[in-house]
């Protein structure tokens, strides 16, 4: 879409179940307040909305976690989330939540709408029931062991350490979290989205429509998701939390929370148009609006896929373009708050940006890097050191060393002034820098509007590289050293000297303008320094080497960028370890940490039970990842009289080149499982050390294929 009228963006609502960390930053906010940042600098009209996701089970756990009520929860992590995301600079239009009652009312209007053209549909079925609790069990209050990878507290839904998604029923030994029971079946109605009939629609929509548009790893996903089959989705449950269903025959029932919590895009779109003054409906309802949702990467079959139908069904405009982020991983580990291996936003500025006197330097600093390391095109590593050396030698080496001599010298060289520029003494080099000025432009913004803030940060610095050169090339401080009778440079050396300084100030003004989207405060005070509104920053002036006037008195230069010191690398990673081994002590057993648990003893069985058992050597022959699936290998494993294609939860641990040719034991008379549209014949033997470590069980010296295992 070319130029369209308006701009409608959104961050994926984060759940005020706790603090989010830098990752989340990386993945979905800051992309798309860099996004939102250079579409003002261009004048465009555009509504960044974001908010607060306050229901599901992600809040009733956290209440009954820290003993309180979902209410409790959501108002101190809302109040968090709000504050730490203006801390960072995060610039919403609006950052709303999902438990205001235009919130309610707009979820409630979407779902009466599809329900009363009939196009949900009313189902019966068995669910888990805690008699105990006397509820349904959603499927995070169902735990039990994975029947992939044998993890012991796998979800209901998903189990978090091979990653595979679940059914309650796919759970071995299923228990309530709530009463520790096993939870029996019970009969419930349940409005579903039929999925399934859309399929066409989303091959065509997604894969046809913006294939070229569209990051691959987005595109995979959804390949995978619509060649696997979509089914039905239910798009009630029965809670007490939530917004509540909006049919008398279904008392006691709340809408999902993945339905209700998109629908939190438009409730924000109308508070902010009521706040100012401002009609909602051509956001969502004008085909001339460009609707971008910027997400991390497990949340992409939400909005590419439910969502939509949605939106289609309801008579609203669909997504332009879902750019959605891989993970950021931390100091070698994945980043997780439960674990304590992260990196909290709101610990970032306690330590950092509210630590010292223009602090907002630090939320440039931060911000730079994770654009700088963005997980954009695969999961990326976030390490104390290379934030160091990012401010160091970057930001604080090139960017602020330019602007700073740049400064410097026009002060001591040219009295203050933005000195004039001798068109006689035009050179080559001065030509070349002119060009990169207006070259780095075009550049920029087309990587920005193709979603690539990493290239188009990496070109910005760039400029700022080119402008070292430029200054190291013209040596204003040697030229000044031609002096006359009077002791001040000769006449041709101070224009040579005022030509020099003359571009490097120009330069400093278009780089003011190029950082903007990304480093907004340091943008502000290269204005300050420049004496200039903040209009200058529009986008449309970078390119040019007139934007500041000759004569024109400029102020002292001002520290952009501090350095990061040793000190503050080491007790950030002390810190890190810490908190992550204090939590393990505190809680041995967290859902995600299962890796480090002794395994309990199970029961005495007979010889003949474990006789049962048809364990066989085998050779994998081949391996390769499952799409949207990070945890999965699939492998074809030679057997001897057989090939068996195998899916195992193992590719966390290895690279699939790294293992073909090695020998496997293979439990081969296992039930066949389909895992992710692939079927699965057969389970690999896996010994877990204890820091959660995967090693293949193979016998001590190769083996014929196909040799029993007893
Ligand atoms: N709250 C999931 C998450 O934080 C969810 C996003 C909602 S976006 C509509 O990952
Ligand atoms: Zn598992």
């Amino acid at each position: 879409m070319n130029d369209p009228k308006r701009y409608l963006i959104t961050s994926a609502l984060p759940y005020a179940n706790g603090p989010k960390h830098i990752g989340h930053l990386a993945g979905a906010y800051l992309p798309a307040d860099t996004y939102v940042r250079y579409l003002r600098a261009r004048q465009k009209d555009v509504v960044y909305v974001c908010g607060s996701d306050e229901h599901g089970a992600a809040i009733t756990i956290q209440a009954m976690k820290e003993n309180t009520t979902p209410r409790e929860i959501v108002d101190k992590y809302h109040a968090m989330l709000k504050s730490n995301m203006a801390d960072l600079g995060i610039s919403f239009d609006i950052y709303h939540r999902t438990s205001e009652p235009i919130h309610h009312e707009t979820a409630q209007e979407f779902f009466t709408a599809l329900n009363d053209k009939g196009l949900l549909e009313v189902k019966e079925t068995e669910q888990y029931f805690d008699a105990e609790a006397h509820t349904f069990l959603a499927d995070r209050y169902i735990t039990g062991t994975c029947p992939v990878c044998g993890n012991p507290s796998a979800y209901g839904d998903q189990c978090e350490k091979c990653g595979t998604s679940l059914s309650p029923e796919q759970l071995i030994n299923p228990r309530s979290t709530l009463s520790g029971n096993e939870p029996i079946k019970k009969a419930t109605t349940h409005w579903y989205l039929p999925l399934n009939l859309y399929e066409d629609f989303l091959r065509q929509w997604i894969l046809e429509d913006h294939k070229s548009d569209w990051k691959a790893n987005v595109l995979g996903q959804c390949k995978g998701w619509i060649e696997a089959g979509l089914q039905p989705r239910a798009v009630t449950r029965d809670l007490d939390w939530g917004v509540p269903v909006p049919l008398k025959e279904a008392a006691g029932k709340v809408l999902y929370v993945w339905f209700d919590a998109p629908i939190g895009y438009i409730s924000a779109t109308k508070q902010w148009a009521l706040d100012n003054g401002k009609d909602w409906k051509p956001y969502w309802q004008d085909k001339d609006t460009k609707l971008v949702h910027f997400i991390g990467k497990d949340n992409i079959v939400f909005h590419c896929i439910i969502f939509p139908v949605m939106l289609k069904l309801h008579g609203d405009i669909l997504p332009e373009n879902v750019p959605s982020n891989e993970f950021m991983n931390l100091e070698g580990d994945k980043m997780s708050t439960s674990r304590g291996w992260s990196i909290e936003m709101d610990d970032y500025i306690n330590d950092f940006v509210k630590k010292e006197n223009g602090g907002d330097q630090l939320v440039d600093a931060l911000r730079y890097y994770l654009t700088a390391i963005a997980p954009e095109t695969k999961d990326s590593e976030f390490t104390w050191k290379g934030f160091q050396d990012a401010v160091n030698s970057e930001l604080v080496a090139v960017f602020g060393n330019f602007v700073n001599r740049s400064f410097v010298l026009m002060h001591k060289l040219c009295s203050g002034k933005v000195p004039p520029f001798h068109n006689d003494l035009l050179d080559d080099t001065d030509k070349q820098l002119l060009l990169d000025i207006q070259q780095t432009k075009t550049t920029v913004e087309n990587l920005i509007e193709t979603y690539k803030f990493r290239d188009a940060l990496t070109a910005v610095m760039d400029l700022a590289r080119k402008g070292n050169k430029y200054m190291q090339d013209k040596q204003p401080w040697i030229v000044a050293k031609q002096t006359g009778d009077d002791g001040k440079p000769v006449m041709a050396a101070q224009q040579q000297i005022d030509n020099s300084l003359h571009l490097c100030l120009q330069l400093t003004a278009n780089l003011a303008i190029l950082i903007n989207p990304f480093l907004p405060f340091a943008a502000k005070k290269m204005c300050h320094m420049m004496k200039v509104v903040d209009k200058m920053l529009e986008w449309e002036n970078a390119g040019s080497a007139k934007l500041l006037k000759v004569g024109y008195s400029l102020r002292a230069p001002e520290l952009l960028f501090r350095k990061i010191d040793d000190n503050e690398v080491a007790e950030q990673i002390q810190k890190l370890k810490t908190k992550s081994e204090q939590l393990k002590m505190d809680n041995p057993v967290t859902e995600n940490d299962s890796a480090a648990e002794v395994l309990p003893q199970k029961a005495e069985i007979v010889f003949d039970d474990f006789a049962k058992i048809d364990l066989r050597v085998g050779t994998i022959t081949a391996a390769e990842k499952v799409e949207k699936a990070d945890k999965l290998l699939k492998l074809e494993v030679d057997l001897g009289s057989e090939k068996r294609t195998i899916v195992s939860g193992i590719a966390l641990h290895f690279d699939p080149v790294d293992i073909i040719g090695k020998q496997v034991t293979v439990v081969t008379n296992l039930a066949a499982r389909k895992m992710r549209g692939i079927e699965s014949n057969g389970m690999i033997l896996m010994a877990e050390d204890a820091g959660g470590k995967l090693k293949f069980v193979n016998p001590d010296e190769a083996v014929a294929n196909g040799s029993g295992v007893s």
